[in-house]
């Protein structure tokens, strides 16, 4: 049996084919899902239109930048007119400022931490909120967001990110504690580092895969598929009972002290 057969699944977040919702969305549609796929803008949808070609059975497409509420709106409207309706929640948007990344965190402009908390955190609840009344029509329903380590821990660089994820995390556990009455569930994978567009061009990246290969208890990194496994599992029936709760997917690197 698929694992998604008959669900209908939003995925947020798809740039280019190393996303980590392209290789979730590619997991899902390959386990019966029907999704609806979304992009960021213009400049990034011819992309996702050669990608989406590429599933087994045609996605529909909606533009959404999750910083508009029409757009959120507009987006379950679509949502409900082609699919029917939603069951499953896929968030993988995060965003800051450049300049936020680079220079020292002490220095993080209101405006930088405006725009990255907005983005990366807030849309998580603007989203699933949207999204609940069909969830909940259907009997229940399951969101997945992605997040990164360094919402507990300092990585170089990382900055107003980190304090978005641990917003974000935050985020996870009240939404999950709201809606779990309403039978749908909230989680979050927190993926090792994975070269996407939103590691290109971080200064020490390779720098920072080779410290986790040497680390980590697995010796190794992580793959996107490798998350993807994971959303499934959160995702379909056999996560029925999880929810709050944030998933290492980092081939256990965060239980090493030293
Ligand atoms: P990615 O660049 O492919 O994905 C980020 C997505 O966010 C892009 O599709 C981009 O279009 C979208 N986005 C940014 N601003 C947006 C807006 N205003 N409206 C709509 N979409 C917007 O990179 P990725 O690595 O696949 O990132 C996906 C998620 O995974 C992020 O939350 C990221 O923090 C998380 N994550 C990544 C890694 C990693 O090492 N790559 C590790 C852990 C967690
Ligand atoms: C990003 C920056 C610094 C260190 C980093 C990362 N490490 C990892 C990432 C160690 C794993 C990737 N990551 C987990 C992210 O969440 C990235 C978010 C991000 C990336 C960019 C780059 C381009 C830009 N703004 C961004 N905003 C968020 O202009």
């Amino acid at each position: 049996m698929s694992l998604l057969s008959g669900k209908c699944g939003v995925i947020v977040g798809v740039a280019n084919k190393r996303s980590l919702a392209w290789a979730i969305a590619q997991a899902a549609a390959a386990q019966g899902a029907r999704l609806l796929l979304t992009y960021q803008g213009e400049r990034l949808g011819e992309n996702v239109r050669e990608l989406a070609a590429t599933l087994p059975e045609p996605p529909v497409l909606a533009q959404c930048d999750v910083t508009v509420d029409a757009d959120i709106a507009a987006l379950v409207e679509t949502a409900e007119r082609e699919l029917g309706g939603v069951d499953f929640l896929v968030h993988g948007v995060a965003f800051a400022p450049r300049e936020a990344l680079a220079a020292p965190f002490v220095e993080t402009s209101r405006e930088a931490f405006r725009i990255a908390l907005d983005v990366s955190a807030y849309s998580l609840i603007a989203l699933a909120n949207a999204v609940a009344p069909s969830m909940e029509r259907r009997g229940g329903g399951s969101v997945v967001s992605l997040t990164y380590l360094g919402s507990e821990r300092v990585f170089p660089n990382y900055n107003v990110m980190g304090v978005a994820k641990a917003a974000l995390e935050a985020s996870v556990r009240y939404l999950a504690s709201d809606l779990g009455p309403r039978h749908i569930r909230v989680n979050a994978i927190s993926a090792g580092p994975v070269k996407t567009l939103a590691a290109a061009g971080i200064s020490g990246f390779s720098a920072i895969l080779q410290i986790y290969r040497d680390r980590a208890p697995l010796r190794r990194n992580i793959e996107a598929a490798e998350v993807a496994d994971a959303a499934l599992f959160l995702l379909g029936d056999a996560g029925r009972a999880v929810t709050g709760e944030t998933l290492m997917v980092d081939a256990g690197f965060h239980i090493m002290g030293m």
